[in-house]
C-alpha cells in the first residue's frame, strides 16, 4: 500500500473523528444558496436554527465540505510569502525557502538573529534534503544615494553560512554547519541549545510564523480589488523546518566598514559529484516572486529563472526581464486606487531597490516590530532611519508591501486585518514557537501539499 493511501485513509479517518465527535468544533452555516461560511480555521457544524432557511446537514455532507473548504483555502496557500513560489520549488519542497527573518537580538544588541524557513507545510514525516545546501549570504552595505537614486552600495566580501543535513530516515538526523570565521558544527536536529564559539543554532520543525489571509491576498493579486481587512490568518496550524542561528556578527562576520547588512538565504544542489552548483530557491524581502514578479495574462512565469539568479550578482539579461515585469506590476497594484502615486522615475527607483534582494538590517539600532523596509522607505523621503529594518517574526509585511505598491505611503494603510504579534512569537532563542501537533495540523499539512502537488502538474 502506498505510503500517499495510507495518509488518505488516516485523513479520513481523523477528519471523521474530530467532525462527528469534536466538542472543539466551530459553527459553519449553509446558507440559501448553498454558499459556505467558515467562521474560523476550526471545524464544523450544523446551525440549526439559522432562519432564511439554512439546511440541516447531514455527517457525511458536513465532512464533504469539511475537505472542500480546507481545499478551497489551501489552494491560494501558492503565493503565501515564498512559500511555493514556481515549478521548481514545487517539485523540490525540501529546498523551497518559504521565509527569511533578520533582526537584532532583543537580547543583546551585539547579537543577529537569522531565521531561513523552508518546506511550506511540512508533513509530520518531512525532513531537510540530503542533497541541498542551505546557507544564509550576508554583505557589508552602505547607503550609496537616497531620494530618487536610492541605492545601496555592497561592501567587501561575502559571508556564508552553509548547513547540509544527514538524514538516513532512522529516529534522528544530523545537521552541519559552516560559519565564515572558520567555525563548524555537527549537531541533532530539533535539539534546542546547542551553541558554539560565537553563536548558538537550531534546525527543526516550528510553528509558521508567517501572516497570511489567503481569501484577502488573492482578491488583492488576482482580481485587482483591494478587499475589506479581516482577520484570517489561514497559517495557523501549519509547520514548517527553521534554521535559526544568533551570532555574534563582529566574531562571526568580522567588523564591518558599516552597521548595516544585506542579508539573503538561498538552496543550492549538485546534480552529480562534479556538477555545478545550481541554486533552487534564493529569498531576501517577501512577496518578491509571488506578488511582485506575479504573471498575469499568460506573461511567462519568471519566477524559477529570478530564484536561480546569485542574488549579489543578478544576470543582466534577465535583470531586464525581472525589471520590466516589476515596473509593470508596480503600475498594476499602484492603480488599484484609482491614483497614480509612483511617476515614473519613483517607480525606477523603487524597483531599483527591489531587485537588489536582500533584507537590510542596521546593527546600531534595536530591534523594533514592523521596521521591515524602513531603511529604504527613509531613503527614499530623504531622512535617516531610526529603526533597525531588517524583519521580525509576527510583522504583518502585507500590510507594508502593499501599502508602499498601492499608495506610496501618501494614503491609509492598506490592511488585511491580521493584528502583529507585536513581537516575535517567543523573545529569546529560538524564537518560533513549537510546531502544532494537533489532527488540524495533520490534516491542514496533507491536504496544502497535496494541493502544491497538483500545481506541479498544471
Ligand atoms: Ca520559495
Ligand atoms: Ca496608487
Amino acid at each position: 500500500m502506498s505510503q500517499g493511501l495510507i495518509l488518505s485513509i488516516i485523513t479520513v479517518f481523523v477528519g471523521t473523528f474530530i467532525v462527528t465527535n469534536s466538542c472543539w468544533i466551530r459553527p459553519i452555516y449553509f446558507s440559501v444558496n448553498g454558499t459556505l461560511v467558515l467562521t474560523d480555521m476550526k471545524l464544523l457544524e450544523t446551525n440549526r436554527h439559522y432562519k432564511n432557511g439554512s439546511l440541516l446537514v447531514s455527517r457525511k455532507l458536513k465532512l464533504i465540505s469539511f475537505f472542500l473548504v480546507m481545499m478551497l483555502i489551501i489552494s491560494n496557500f501558492s503565493m503565501a510569502s515564498d512559500h511555493v513560489d514556481g515549478p521548481m520549488t514545487i517539485d523540490h519542497p525540501m529546498a523551497d525557502i518559504s521565509d527569511l527573518f533578520v533582526f537584532p537580538s532583543p537580547n543583546n544588541p551585539e547579537n543577529l538573529v537569522l531565521i531561513l524557513n523552508v518546506y511550506p507545510f511540512v508533513p509530520w514525516n518531512g525532513h531537510f534534503a540530503d542533497r541541498v545546501t542551505y546557507s544564509l549570504i550576508a554583505k557589508n552595505a552602505k547607503i550609496a544615494h537616497r531620494g530618487q537614486n536610492t541605492a545601496f552600495k555592497l561592501l567587501g566580501e561575502e559571508k556564508r553560512i552553509d548547513c547540509t543535513f544527514v538524514t538516513p530516515h532512522r529516529k534522528t538526523n544530523w545537521a552541519s554547519c559552516v560559519f565564515p570565521h572558520g567555525e563548524s558544527i555537527r549537531f541533532e536536529v530539533d535539539k534546542e541549545g546547542v551553541k558554539g564559539n560565537g553563536f548558538q543554532v537550531f534546525a527543526g520543525r516550528r510553528g509558521d510564523p508567517f501572516l497570511f489571509n489567503s481569501s484577502w491576498f488573492k482578491e488583492l493579486v488576482k482580481e485587482g480589488k483591494i478587499p475589506k481587512a479581516n482577520t484570517s490568518n489561514d497559517m495557523k496550524y501549519l509547520n514548517v523546518l527553521s534554521l535559526i542561528f544568533e551570532i555574534n556578527i563582529a566574531q562571526v562576520f568580522g567588523t564591518g566598514e558599516t552597521d548595516l547588512w544585506a542579508i539573503a538565504g538561498e538552496t543550492t544542489t549538485r546534480d552529480s559529484v562534479n556538477s555545478p552548483v545550481r541554486r533552487i530557491d534564493r529569498v531576501g524581502r517577501p512577496e518578491l516572486s509571488n506578488a511582485r514578479l506575479a504573471a498575469f495574462n499568460k506573461q511567462t512565469d519568471l519566477r524559477d529563472l529570478y530564484n536561480a539568479q546569485d542574488t549579489f550578482a543578478i544576470d543582466p539579461d534577465s535583470y531586464t526581464k525581472f525589471r520590466t515585469r516589476m515596473l509593470d506590476n508596480i503600475n498594476y497594484y499602484d492603480n488599484l486606487d484609482k491614483t497614480v502615486d509612483w511617476l515614473p522615475a519613483w517607480r525606477d527607483a523603487l524597483a531599483g531597490i527591489l531587485l537588489n534582494d536582500f533584507l537590510v538590517v542596521d546593527m546600531s539600532k534595536p530591534m523594533t516590530v514592523q521596521s521591515y523596509f524602513d531603511i529604504e522607505r527613509s531613503a527614499f523621503r530623504n531622512q535617516p532611519h531610526t529603526r533597525a529594518g531588517g524583519r521580525v517574526p509576527g510583522d504583518n509585511i502585507i500590510n507594508a508591501l502593499f501599502t508602499t505598491m498601492i499608495n506610496g505611503g501618501h494614503g491609509r494603510e492598506v490592511s488585511n486585518g491580521i493584528s502583529t504579534y507585536g513581537k516575535p512569537a517567543i523573545d529569546h532563542f529560538p524564537y518560533l514557537r513549537k510546531p502544532s501537533r494537533n489532527p488540524i495540523a495533520f490534516i491542514k499539512s496533507y491536504l496544502a501539499r497535496s494541493a502544491a502537488t497538483k500545481l506541479s502538474m498544471e
